[in-house]
């Protein structure tokens, strides 16, 4: 049964350990680039929320989140992310590579591999584990990737069972996903025999709706399916995303660029002007696509659920308390493992 409070809470910490993350990430304590799924959250909670002991999940770059849902201690994660040596894989792997034997959880970088990977979860349960599932997790970029067509290939001709989630902002890195995509997503998978939906993923109870017949389905052994559930992501594609920051602070983002592109639009030689203009409207686009992005809180997916919550606001405000509370614990927590030395050069 659909139990918003429930949901609601476990959004409302996947919201509030990224935020934390990306605190340390600002006070220097995690190096690197940093991909959250902040906006992604009625995703990641309204498809998990389904799984149970003996399944399995397979991220990408953006796997936090699932590592969370999936139960992985909160402090391990935030240690991984730091790199520190009792983190959830030695801080060997940091936040694009985590992985959790006990949870059946594990993430890659590398776009498109969570197809693969959520295959040999799913062909291991197929044989050991009957009526477990594998889901795997990804952005509509991914779905260019040949790793991914082939292991949803291979998952309807091996009836293996496999929900393939993608999660659509429309944006890879800053291509327009558009401008790289044939067809319609929805009618690639079904191409292969495999049922697809596509849906509002900002809206918490639909995902999870959606996700639960899916989910039966799979688990029944009749295949794989497709979920494509469409986001918006307010950080860009990694903390200090260039064009996100351009839109907060036009003007002292915009000047030290405007040079440079003003003077390779009129410099001598190269290409047409033709094609100059062409290459200046586009990146244009790509700075009014980060704005439309940035507007208002009507694409938050915690707001969003917070609001349809029927309960008093004394009961809200204990919930709210308490997940605050406990991700204060987990980042403390975390924090005793990183060297003094460390904390003294990230001040
Ligand atoms: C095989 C591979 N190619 C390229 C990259 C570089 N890369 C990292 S994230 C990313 C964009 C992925 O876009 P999408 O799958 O839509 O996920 P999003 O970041 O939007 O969540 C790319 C191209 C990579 N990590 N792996």
């Amino acid at each position: 049964m659909f139990d918003s409070v429930s949901l609601y809470r476990k959004m409302l910490t996947c919201r509030r350990i990224e935020e934390a993350i990306a605190g340390l990430w600002h006070e220097g304590l995690i190096s690197g680039e940093m991909h959250l799924g902040i906006g992604e959250e009625a995703i990641n909670a309204g498809v998990l929320d389904h799984l149970g002991d003996g399944d399995a999940v397979a991220l990408d770059h953006r796997g936090t989140a699932g590592m969370l849902l999936m139960g992985v201690e909160a402090a391990a994660i935030i240690k991984e992310c730091m790199g520190v040596e009792d983190g959830l894989c030695g801080g060997m792997g940091g936040h694009m590579h985590m992985f959790s034997k006990d949870h059946l959880a594990a993430s890659s970088g590398i776009v498109g591999s969570s197809g693969p990977a959520a295959c040999g979860f799913a062909l291991a349960a197929q044989h050991l584990r009957p009526e477990k599932v594998a889901v795997a997790f990804f952005g509509e970029g991914a779905m260019n990737q040949g790793m991914l067509m082939e292991s949803m290939n291979l998952a309807a001709a091996w009836d293996l069972p496999v929900l393939f989630v993608c999660r659509d902002n429309g944006t890879a890195i800053t291509t327009s996903s558009a401008s790289v995509t044939g067809g319609s997503l929805e009618e690639r998978a079904r191409g292969l025999g495999v049922p697809a939906k596509s849906i509002n993923g900002v809206d918490a109870e639909a995902v999870w709706n959606e996700a639960a017949g899916m989910l039966d389905r799979v688990r029944s052994g009749r295949g794989p399916s497709f979920l494509r559930a469409t986001c918006l992501r307010p950080q860009g594609h990694f903390l200090g995303d260039p064009l996100i920051r351009m839109v907060h602070k036009p003007f002292s983002e915009m000047m030290p660029r405007t040079g440079p592109l003003v003077s390779s639009a009129i410099s001598s030689g190269g290409a047409s002007i033709q094609q100059r203009m062409a290459s200046l409207s586009k990146i244009m686009a790509m700075i009014g696509r980060a704005a439309r992005t940035q507007l208002g809180n009507t694409h938050d997916p915690v707001l969003r659920m917070r609001k349809k919550l029927q309960i008093t606001s004394v009961e809200l405000a204990g919930l709210e308390n308490e997940v605050e509370r406990n991700v204060k614990n987990a980042v403390e927590n975390a924090l005793l493992s990183v060297p003094a030395g460390r904390k003294e050069a990230a001040r």
